[in-house]
């Protein structure tokens, strides 16, 4: 989310490989582009090495990329606020805020037709405010329909989603400290990720290897998408187990503090209904000790109850009956 041309479609694309039109003219998103990317985790790799896994299935995260918000949508600019309603089933909003120069790219902000300076501050503040305005909205709708105060506490609020704040900066933005703390500020406690969007659009296609010498190259030493996953991982109080096995090596999406019973349910629910015990190691102790096996010798594999409470990277293997 954010104010057109920002460079949210480039992200996406540079995201998920999609090849969403990205355009030099505000508002070049309409509908909204969904993709599904993997969650980077090198365990899953090591461990498919370790276990000749003939498949290796990461964890996932569904992006979803809408049109350009601007100053004044809750009265009908720009596209007006009615595709808000796309983000409202979303966990999570990244809001990408615009901090490089360019005359080339339009930067507007409460009037579509006319240029505006680049200023984070206030362009997320316009952007906040019309969030508010869109739930403002959807209040006094629900109310209207229920011909009393809204009792709406199931109604998704964009105000109450964690926001990350994506900050698409210049080459020159990606490695001055001063001016990434600057921005850091705006927005904290949320948090913030730097990107620059056209560099990331070059590098798609690259591997992970590669992208990363690229990225040395401008002084960068990490991957910001990379870190915007992680970070909305975070933000959403996530974390994966891992089960490894000839067949395939596979990472798992859980809460922080799910017990094992519950993380053998993202696997099955009959995993879970039958679930008798955990054989657990950490991925640490199975990659420094090579082996299964080894770790069993070592005597750091554990079998584990329905009251442990899941840690991340732990390599699971769960006993069920059904
Ligand atoms: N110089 C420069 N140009 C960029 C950067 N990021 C995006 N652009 C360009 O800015 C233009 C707009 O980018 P988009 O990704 O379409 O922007 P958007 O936020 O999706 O815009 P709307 O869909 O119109 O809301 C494109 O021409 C991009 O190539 C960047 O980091 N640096
Ligand atoms: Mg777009």
């Amino acid at each position: 989310m954010g104010l057109p041309n920002v460079g949210k479609s480039t992200l996406f694309n540079a995201l998920t490989n999609a090849g969403a039109l990205a355009a030099n003219y505000p508002f070049a998103t309409i509908e909204p582009n969904v993709g599904i990317v993997p969650v980077p985790d090198e365990r899953i790799d090591k461990l498919a090495e370790m276990y000749k896994s003939a498949k290796v299935i990461p964890a996932t995260v569904e992006f979803v990329d809408i049109a350009g918000l601007i100053g004044g949508a809750s009265k009908g600019e720009g596209l007006g606020n009615k595709f808000l309603a796309n983000i409202r089933e979303c966990q999570i909003i990244c809001h990408v805020v615009r901090a490089f120069e360019n005359d080339d790219i339009m930067h507007v902000a409460k009037n579509a037709n006319e240029a505006a300076a680049i200023n984070p501050k206030a362009d997320i503040e316009i952007i906040n405010t019309e969030l508010e305005l869109a739930d403002l909205e959807t209040r006094e709708k629900v109310a209207a329909k229920r011909k009393k105060d809204a009792a709406d506490e199931q109604i998704p609020y964009l105000t109450e989603k964690p926001v990350i704040y994506m900050f698409n900066v210049d080459e020159s933005g990606l490695t001055d400290e001063a001016r990434k703390a600057e921005l850091r500020a705006l927005v904290e406690p949320a948090q913030a990720v730097f990107v620059n969007a056209k560099l990331e659009e070059e590098m798609s296609g690259m591997s992970h290897d590669e992208k990363m010498e690229f990225l040395k190259s401008y002084g960068v030493s990490e991957d910001a998408l990379g870190e915007l996953i992680k970070a909305a991982y975070r933000t959403l109080g996530l974390q994966s187990f891992l089960t490894a096995g000839e067949k395939e090596t596979r990472a798992w999406t859980i809460k922080r503090g799910a017990t094992a019973p519950e993380a053998a349910g993202t696997i099955h629910t009959d995993f879970q209904r039958g679930f008798i015990a955990a054989q657990v190691c950490s991925y640490d102790d199975l990659v420094r000790l090579g082996s299964e096996k080894a770790v069993r010798e070592a005597g750091l594999m554990r079998t584990e109850g329905k009251d442990y409470v899941m840690q991340d990277g732990d390599v699971v293997e769960f006993r069920f009956n059904v």
